[in-house]
């Protein structure tokens, strides 16, 4: 492992994040490359293990995992690294300046109908001094990201990402190998008619999101005097994709199908960097009654309620949870 000391450009940025977000790069356009071979690299179906979370593992989860912390792990850049397929944090370079979060490929139910999917990354840095094994690094909020984005890989593999200053989109030309800008300022229209929710889950919500989901359902003819359109991909990654493109609302709120799981997404890589690409591109992101980015998470897996996208939508739907 190279020694690291922060090195910043005259404009202040800083160099060994530029390297980081490479290296992220290079991971995930070997998962594209792997993932658009499909049944002809031996990934697809299931592995007999389940991850942390309890769920099935998909074998290109498995190697998607195995690449992402292969080779950020590899590049020295990072003190420690966590996932969604991980039980604990796996410790990197102590003098790593930076912590990575990531879903190594999100929309697992996708993957065998060869529908989209992407890997879901958040950059934060290190707290000065912290031992690489010291898993409570993480529990930091998610305005302390210094970087977030997703790679998706659908008929195009295209890369979003922040860092604070806007969102930008890119387009992985597969000729020469490289991200090539294609939308240099993201921005999410405040209005919407197009709603994102799993609707099988409708008896197990809350009241208020009950009431805010008939009145988007009931078109012209209800209080909101407008016709939505609904869409779900079963990936976080697509609807986010989705209203960064032109707008829209997602949620996944809190229910009461599994007693002890009242939430589905997960905080420190779902949930947190989409609430930062949300924001910064104009819109708004809350569990219902806070925002996600200043929860301080309590474990590197917890789970929480999101809604997200369009603002005067959101602020629509908060309304209905005050
Ligand atoms: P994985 O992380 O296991 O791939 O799950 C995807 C996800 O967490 C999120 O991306 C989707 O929005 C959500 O699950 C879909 O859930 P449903 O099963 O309720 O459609």
């Amino acid at each position: 492992m190279r020694r690291l000391t922060p090195v910043l450009r005259e404009d202040g940025v800083d160099l060994d994040l530029i390297s980081l977000i490479r290296t992220i790069l290079a991971a995930c356009k070997e998962i594209s490359f792997r993932v658009s071979q499909g049944a002809l690299a031996g990934v697809l179906g299931s592995t007999l293990d389940e991850n942390i979370q309890g769920e099935t593992q998909k074998q290109l989860d498995v190697v998607s995992n195995e690449l992402f912390k292969d080779i950020t792990l590899e590049s020295g850049f990072c003190r420690a690294i966590m996932s969604e397929e991980e039980e604990f944090s796996v410790p990197g370079n102590p003098e790593g300046e930076y912590l990575v979060a990531f879903d190594p490929l999100d929309g697992s139910s996708n993957i065998d109908i060869n529908s989209l999917i992407g890997t879901i990354f958040s950059i934060m840095k290190a707290p000065v001094g912290a031992a690489p094994d010291d898993q409570d690094m993480f529990l930091q909020p998610g305005t302390q990201q210094v970087c977030a984005g997703y790679v998706l890989y659908g008929p195009s593999t295209m890369l979003c990402m922040t860092t604070g200053k806007g969102v930008r989109m890119f387009t992985l030309d597969k000729t020469h190998g490289g991200f090539l800008l294609t939308e240099d300022k993201v921005s999410i229209p405040p209005a919407t008619k197009e709603f994102a929710i799993n609707m099988s889950n409708q008896r197990f919500w809350e009241t208020p999101m009950q009431r805010y989901i008939d009145d988007l359902i009931k078109g012209e003819e209800g209080k909101r005097e407008k016709r939505f359109n609904m869409r779900w991909i079963a990936a976080m990654v697509g609807d986010v994709h989705r209203l960064l493109c032109r707008g829209g609302i997602f949620m996944y709120p809190t229910d009461t199908k599994n007693q002890k799981q009242p939430f589905k997404l997960r905080l420190l890589y779902e949930a947190n960097p989409m609430s930062f690409l949300v924001e910064q591109a104009g819109g708004v992101s809350s569990t219902g009654y806070e925002r996600i980015m200043s929860m301080t998470p309590n474990n590197i897996h917890q789970r929480v309620a999101v809604v997200m996208g369009s603002k005067d939508e959101v602020e629509t739907c908060l309304d209905y949870h005050k």
